[in-house]
């Protein structure tokens, strides 16, 4: 006997990724040597070392979950569907580090095992807790797609610019722009390696591993920062610029910089329209508690810890969106109420610059990148995502918008 399990509904090594939300599977037999009736009862369970990643199962996206399930499958092959989903507070910390093991019972009442297959409970985390191993992934894939200067991050730097000011900043569209950037980048490092996720930078806490020569750089005298001898972001260029322009106007040891603590953020208001003014203070006063490159926008993405920073206001919305339940868009307060004088690219169905392509009409005459990168196994948000397709990142309000993202403490 032998079986098939999809996990995202594919066979592909890469859709092995899951996160808080539910994540579509298949089983099937493939093989039914060995089944003597018309059916096989089958036990699905979670396999892998207690500080792997772990998960539990459901028949169907809405729960009940447990951590292990009951299946009958029928020995002709028909595909059974059923979902999991990562229990909350315990992420995988390797790349599939746990497996589903499924047995099956072809003499009852015992089961025997069947099939595994491995996968991660894959989620963004605080950048100050990695361990040095998941540490060393997300630098090594940053300076992978840099490729010193030669790669296609360099898109990614020309995205934010100056010029594209207005696309990105000042207006609704800040939040979900931010966060189809983000997660633009974060697919494009998962290509490299597919364990990565983009950590966030709590700026409102000591953050001192981040500040270090292993990590993303140890600030000198001479307003640039310096690496560790292994460290890959020491080849680390931009525009024809070796190195990373950054010094900290704050104590990287023992203080965080000065900007809104996360309460007084998360307490703004339940509406959007004011929950936004958090693009001042924090989003803004978290740039500017640096001279160097990430103080403004027309050089703030040369520096790696921008996504940091950003993974982190990101971070601000989903938990307040969790905080208020704003993941719906039919929800007015999820959003500012649409306005017809809104610039383009900042009423919900609209269509945000570069990916979209456009270059009239008021947008900048340039867009980098292409079409937002693919995933091996979520459709949404599409290649040219709209500002309504960044609310519903887990997909609670309906599983197609899900973004395949979550954040290691916001469920
Ligand atoms: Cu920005």
């Amino acid at each position: 006997m032998n079986l098939e399990i999809q996990i995202n509904n594919s066979t592909l090594p890469n859709a092995r990724y899951v996160t808080w939300s539910p994540s579509p599977c298949r089983i099937r037999v493939t093989d039914p040597t060995g089944i003597t009736g018309a059916t096989v009862p089958v036990r699905l369970d979670r396999q892998g070392p207690a500080t792997g990643g772990v998960i539990e199962f459901a028949n169907t996206a809405g729960g009940p979950y447990s951590a292990t399930l009951n299946l009958t499958l029928a020995k002709i092959g028909t595909s059974v569907n059923f979902f999991i989903r990562g229990v909350f507070g315990k992420p995988s910390s390797n790349d599939r580090d746990l497996q589903i093991r499924a047995r099956a019972s072809l003499a009852p009442p015992a089961f025997q095992n069947i099939a595994s297959v491995p996968l991660m409970v894959r989620v963004r985390k605080n950048a100050n807790k990695l361990s040095s191993a998941e540490r060393d992934r997300v630098i090594a894939a940053f300076a992978q797609f840099n490729n010193q200067g030669m790669g296609r991050f360099a898109d990614f730097r020309d995205m934010h610019v100056d010029a594209a000011d207005f696309e990105e900043h000042h207006r609704a569209g800040f939040l979900p722009w931010h966060r189809a950037y983000l997660l633009d980048l974060e697919r494009e490092l998962q290509a490299i390696d597919p364990s990565v996720t983009i950590p966030y930078w709590r700026f409102d806490q000591p953050a001192p591993k981040i500040f270090k020569e292993d990590y993303l750089g140890k600030s000198d005298n001479n307003g640039t920062v310096s690496f560790s001898a292994t460290n890959p972001l020491q080849f680390w260029t931009t525009d024809n610029v070796t190195g990373i322009s950054r010094t900290p106007l704050f104590n990287t040891n023992s203080a965080p910089p000065n900007p809104m603590s996360e309460n007084s953020t998360l307490a703004l208001g339940a509406d959007f329209a004011s929950f936004r003014d958090m693009e001042g203070d924090p989003h803004g006063l978290a740039h500017t508690s640096f001279s160097g490159s990430i103080m403004s926008k027309q050089t703030a993405a040369r520096d790696p810890l921008f996504f940091f920073l950003h993974c982190n206001v990101d971070r601000l919305w989903a938990k307040w969106q969790r905080t208020n339940s704003r993941f719906d868009i039919a929800t007015p307060a999820s959003f500012d109420p649409v306005n017809p004088g809104n610039k383009a690219g900042h009423n919900l169905p609209d269509t945000m610059w570069p990916w979209n392509g456009i270059t009239n009409g008021g947008r900048p005459p340039f867009a980098p990148g292409g079409a937002l990168a693919g995933s091996p196994f979520m459709s949404a948000p599409g290649p040219q995502p709209r500002v309504q397709d960044c609310f519903d990142y887990q997909g609670s309000v309906n599983l197609l918008n899900n973004l395949g993202f979550s954040y290691d403490d916001v469920r």
